[in-house]
């Protein structure tokens, strides 16, 4: 598999999700400052955006498509639960709830954007997003209870993120559930740059 990937860009996410689950791949680096680099990339994905992986002939992009893929890819590694069991529609929910939902409203929100008709924008707004993130944030252990998933990678990644970013200031719930999720050996390797952000921890 070769992994597309920047360090300071969401491919940190996928990053991480390789190294928990210890999946061979080849790191390829993609410079944005480089317009040769750019041009031959967006051949592999024309949306120009890490991170994307490719497995023999097949492009996936999207971080919860490529965390969800490999989840399934490596299921010796137990993280996702079985397909067809309830704990596997929670784990949709929270994989599809990331991108779809949460993505969008703190990304406009950050930028001093609000959509007029909440009610038609799919993502609804900040004040039911922060509602749902506090909701479906775990007291403890992890989005489906004791096991790790690629659903703690994706919706824990982003929440991480949106934190060293400043997009949401954390309820001690959601911080707790961070501060966990930083503790992972897979994440502590694999996003040295925020670490240091968020200042020693
Ligand atoms: N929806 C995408 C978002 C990917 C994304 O926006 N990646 C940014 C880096 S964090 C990027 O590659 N930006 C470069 C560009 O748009 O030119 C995903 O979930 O993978």
């Amino acid at each position: 598999m070769k992994h597309y990937f920047n360090p300071m860009s969401r491919a940190v996410t996928t990053d991480w999700m390789l190294k928990e689950l210890d999946a061979p791949h080849e790191q390829i680096i993609i410079d944005f400052t480089d317009e040769n680099n750019l041009s031959d990339f967006r051949k592999i994905n024309p949306m120009g955006k890490l991170p994307a992986l490719v497995d023999g002939g097949t492009v996936v992009t999207e971080v919860a498509a490529i965390c969800a893929y490999l989840a399934d890819k490596f299921p010796e590694k137990g993280l996702a639960p079985a397909i067809g069991s309830v704990d596997r529609a929670t784990y949709y929910r929270y994989l599809f709830l990331a991108g779809n939902t949460i993505e969008p409203a703190l990304t406009l929100a950050a930028a001093g954007i609000q959509h007029p008709e909440p009610r038609s924008a799919g993502w609804g707004d900040i004040p039911r997003v922060l509602a749902t993130i506090e909701v479906m944030t775990p007291e403890t252990g992890w989005a489906l209870g004791e096991q790790f998933t690629a659903a703690d990678v994706v919706f824990g990644g982003l929440l991480d993120f949106s934190v060293l970013f400043n997009q949401i200031d954390a309820s001690p719930k959601v911080a707790a559930y961070i501060a966990r999720i930083r503790q992972r050996p897979s994440y502590r390797e694999t996003h040295e740059a925020f670490i240091e952000m968020a200042g020693a921890e």
